[in-house]
């Protein structure tokens, strides 16, 4: 309402609050117009001289107040003509608007600070001095040395009196912006959490007042960080530890951030990190027995892990910590590869899990990153995406950067484009805070008001903690190679521990001998740990599930008791019969409405059903039994190929209705399908994280095209394939993969079959491509109902969804079971002179041919499992004679598909009774062709090249 202030009008508005609070608190001038605006009987009289006498800018104005009156009613035309008045008289007060003129300009640079000051700010322990640094300069706000001493009001401005002195201010400002944190949060959207923040760092001047208990403990773990690192270099020379020293505050920071996070109401946090100090997390935050990490160094016992385990700093714990609240809070350090970054949206599923599990802000993401992979890694914006979305959100993940500022050798110049490592974050609008790791009780400052943000506003936080790298990359590596300026600098530098304790003991809170014992203390300590470890034997594989996970298994496949997934006919009708109906207000679109009604017909009077029903009804009989089951990828509730329906959308309001959300809800189980945002390696790792957190559910991450999943390699390849073998974790993710050879080129027909098979061993997945709406009932539902737990990875149909043969009956879901290969039942064995084995689509297209050809002497068998393969296949074949030819027959070219997988393996299933041979599209460097017309050319030439003499 203060326009005529131009760009003081900010200004000229906080006073009038600060105004109303306390009317003292503001000059006098301002006082009396304030007054005049607010007070009935002196309008009349600021009224007056101005109606007569408006000048061009109080006219101008008024133009401006009609608009708006325009808008509000007759009332508040009145009140703003009121107020023009009031405008008019107070400006014509030549010394009222040269006041305003200079109180705008300090408010102007009070914004300066709080917008630029980090900037400015001593976060860069290697002292690397700010760029802009003239910005601040009282010139530039047309305020001079001069004004240092005239005091001015500080409205807005936490942490001074009412009135402040410039130079008080400058000082307030300078301190609470400008020292070991530079912060970013002007750019936040909401305006109450702007507010609150600023508000708790101008109030105590962004520091953390610590009483010398908390100091004690901050040194205690700097020193426990030190010297574990020390103890570790001087004990086992040139084993890569990726030593933490130079950021050793990270420590000290952990410790005290679990304890406020319990503080704050969090029960457990979930924490992702990658190599870098992860051993002093290990052994100083996870409370890891340091006899075990000692022993992993030693690696003694070659035998232990042959073909297994994974290298020390990428293992994974769990503990409960205690803290000075006196609450207890759990802590899970997830298992981690090489690849950095990729574990940050395995850890928000695995939060978001416990979540739904009924703990929402009860349990916390901390993700640990690095300065160089934060803002190189795509995976990064991936996840921070996913931050405010209803079927990914976790409440907030707390960030810390461990800002080393070098990548392996590279520096930041050459890493990224933008100023600090952490802009990618700026696409969620969250504060960020640049902090320098040499100050430790600075980044416990920030780690107190991230969780209190995160706890308050439900939103992410990022710590960027600039520090440096004592050693290379690896303790074997030597920087000094590319980096040898930056490590003259490095190399002069006492250790952050020192820094702290030099700092306690000038100011008085400790002696320097206080240091010192501490220091001999956690030595003495390691020192015997050694010991004893050199007499004991701790090299110890990953703990056992524990938990949620003691009813679940994994190994081999052999050993799996098969679960009986029927649902009997009654069950399915009154299943079907729910799912079509819903709410009496809900105006469905009407073709939508009709494939509800026809599921629930054909199944109420027993007809031939689709793909699309069956998958639904696994879905309904798994929720009514209380299940929890969660589907996510792009597109997912109407299904790439609208076979699916899960969510109906009301045709007036747009409101969606999920029918299996509401048979769920009456079960206790739940249902929840949500389109996903357009991603895959982020979308797949979080639904794999979810998995790892929930056993008892059924978890599918489905791809809009099978294909589509090779941009989510990394976590197939590291986490959902060998984590059972490197980690002992178990999941029992589903991945629905479209697949199919239907001319629609390169990219849409194959989903890499052939990849899946390769990373195929040990019993580590199950593959499947099938062909019946009844084997994705029984698929899905012995997924969640054996105890087993292993990654699912289904070829599942297009064209297959509505083919008029692809149908299947109640019966075949109330009496059958999951079949891994399915024998021919339309020609006699004893005639059969060659077997077609084949798997998905084409397993019709060669039904076909041989009806058109009539040939009863080719039987053809589908191999609906092709991981692990079994003796189901052995019997299934059994039934022919010795030396019946055996032709595996795919789609796909001759180096894709199933064919060398099989080649390689058949024979070790199956003897080599049947001789074996291939036909396949011949082999070829794309999947498949572009052309319409050239894929059905193929397709004849396939079928034919299989029914051939
Ligand atoms: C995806 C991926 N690419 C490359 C590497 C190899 N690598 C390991 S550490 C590292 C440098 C990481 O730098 P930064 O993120 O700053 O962490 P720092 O090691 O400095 O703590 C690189 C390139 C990797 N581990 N993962």
């Amino acid at each position: 309402m203060f326009e005529q202030f131009g760009i003081n009008a900010g200004f000229v508005e906080e006073l009038h609050v600060r105004y109303r609070q306390s009317p003292m608190s503001v000059d006098e001038q301002w006082r009396a117009f304030f007054e005049a605006l607010e007070s009935p009987t002196k309008h009349d009289h600021a009224n007056g001289p101005a109606a007569g006498n408006g000048n061009g800018h109080a006219q101008a104005h008024s133009v401006n107040g009609n608009g708006h009156a325009r808008a509000n009613g007759d009332g508040a035309q009145a009140a703003i003509g009121k107020y023009n008045g009031y405008a008019s008289a107070a400006l014509r007060d030549e010394r009222l608007l040269a006041a305003a003129a200079v109180q705008g300009r300090v408010y102007q640079l009070i914004n300066a600070y709080r917008v630029r000051g980090h900037l400015f700010a001593k976060i860069d322990p290697l002292g690397t001095p700010p760029e802009a640094s003239a910005e601040l300069d009282l010139a530039n706000f047309g305020l001079s040395e001069a004004d240092y001493d005239t005091a001015f009001p500080t409205v807005g401005l936490t942490g001074l009196g009412e009135r402040a002195t410039l130079r008080e201010i400058v000082a307030h400002l300078s301190a609470t912006y400008c020292s070991s944190i530079g912060v970013e949060f002007t750019h936040i959207e909401e305006p109450e959490a702007r507010e609150w923040l600023q508000t708790a760092m101008e109030s105590t001047r962004n520091r953390a007042s610590l009483d010398r208990t908390e100091m004690l403990r901050v040194l205690t773990r700097l020193t426990d960080a030190e010297i574990f690192e020390q103890f570790v270099h001087k004990n086992f020379l040139g084993s890569k530890r990726f030593s933490a020293e130079g950021a050793e505050s990270m420590i000290a920071t952990l410790d005290l951030l679990i304890d406020y996070a319990a503080g704050r109401g969090i029960e457990e946090i979930v924490i992702g990190m990658a190599h870098r100090g992860r051993l002093n997390v290990l052994a100083n935050i996870m409370g890891k027995n340091v006899r075990e990490i000692f022993a992993a160094f030693r690696d003694s016992n070659p035998e232990r892990n042959l073909g297994r385990g994974d290298v020390k700093y990428h293992l994974g714990a769990s503990c409960d910590r205690n803290t000075s609240s006196g609450r207890s809070i759990h802590l899970s350090l997830a298992f981690n590869p090489s690849h950095l970054e990729f574990v940050n949206p395995v850890v928000e599923g695995r939060v978001r899990a416990k979540q739904d599990r009924g703990k929402r802000l009860g349990v916390m993401p901390l993700l640990i990153h690095g300065d160089a992979a934060f803002m190189g890694q795509g995976i990064i914006p991936e996840t921070l995406n996913m931050a405010g979305l209803e079927g990914y959100a976790t409440g907030g993940t707390i960030h810390l950067v461990v800002n080393n500022q070098i990548g392996f050798t590279t520096l930041p110049q050459d890493s990224r484009s933008t100023r600090y490592c952490t802009d990618i974050s700026r696409m969620i609008k969250v504060p960020v805070f640049h902090v320098n790791g040499e100050d430790p009780e600075a980044v416990i400052q920030v780690t107190r008001l991230a969780i209190e943000f995160r706890q308050r506003f439900g939103k992410d936080v990022v710590i960027d903690m600039l520090c440096y790298r004592r050693y290379g990359h690896n303790e074997g590596d030597e920087p000094r190679f590319t980096q040898p300026v930056m490590y003259q600098l490095i190399d002069q530098k006492p250790t952050v521990r020192q820094v702290y304790v030099d700092k306690l003991a000038r100011s008085g809170q400790i002696t320097l001998e206080v240091g010192n014992s501490l220091k001999a203390e956690r030595q003495a300590a390691l020192e015997l740990a050694l010991e004893e470890e050199k007499k004991g034997d701790y090299l110890r594989a990953p703990s056992a599930l524990e938990g949620i996970w003691t009813a679940y298994c994994g190994g081999p496949d052999a050993n799996v008791t098969e679960a009986d997934t029927r649902i009997s006919e009654e069950r399915l009708i009154e299943l079907a019969t729910s799912l079509s109906q819903l709410p009496s207000t809900f105006q469905a679109n009407s073709k939508i409405k009709a494939i509800l009604d026809t599921r629930r017909e054909r199944i109420a009077s027993g007809q031939p059903f689709d793909w699309g029903t069956a998958e639904h009804l696994a879905f309904a009989s798994l929720v009514a039994e209380g299940r929890r089951v969660r589907l996510s990828g792009q597109d997912a509730r109407r299904g790439t190929f609208s076979h699916r329906h899960a969510t109906l959308f009301d045709t007036q309001s747009g409101q969606r209705y999920t029918p299996l959300a509401n048979l769920a809800s009456a079960s206790g189980g739940s249902f929840e399908v949500y389109d996903s945002p357009l991603s895959e390696q982020g979308v797949l790792a979080f639904d794999y994280g979810y998995s790892l957190d929930c056993p008892e559910g059924l978890v599918i991450w489905e791809a809009q095209f099978g294909d589509f999943a090779n941009g989510a390699q990394v976590i197939i390849d590291q986490f959902i394939v060998s984590a059972e073998d490197k980690w002992l974790r178990l999941s029992g993710l589903v991945m629905l993969l479209p697949h199919g050879y239907e001319g629609q080129g390169p990219e849409h027909s194959s989903a890499r079959i052939e990849r899946f098979l390769q990373l195929s061993a040990s019993d580590n997945i199950q593959v499947c491509n099938l062909t019946t709406p009844a084997q994705i009932f029984h698929a899905l539902r012995r997924q969640v109902l054996r105890k087993w737990r292993k990654p699912l990875v289904i070829f599942s149909p297009k064209s297959i969804l509505r083919h008029k043969e692809a149908t299947s009956t109640t019966r075949d879901l109330a009496e059958g079971q999951f079949h891994r290969v399915i024998g021919d039942t339309e020609t006699d064995p004893r005639n059969v002179k060659r077997v077609l084995l084949c798997s998905g689509k084409v397993y019709y297209d060669l039904v076909e041919a041989r009806r058109a050809s009539k040939r009863d002497d080719i039987a053809i068998v589908r191999l609906e499992q092709l991981y692990p393969l079994n003796e189901a296949l052995t019997e299934a074949l059994s039934v022919y004679a010795d030396g019946t030819r055996l032709i595996w027959v795919q789609e796909e070219p001759r180096n894709m598909g199933a064919w060398y997988f099989l080649h390689a393996n058949l024979r070790g299933v199956i003897g080599d009774r049947l001789p074996l041979s291939v036909v396949s599209r011949p082999a070829a460097a794309s999947p498949a062709t572009g052309s319409k017309a050239s894929h059905d050319l193929e397709q004849k030439r396939l079928l034919s090249e299989a029914f051939a003499e």
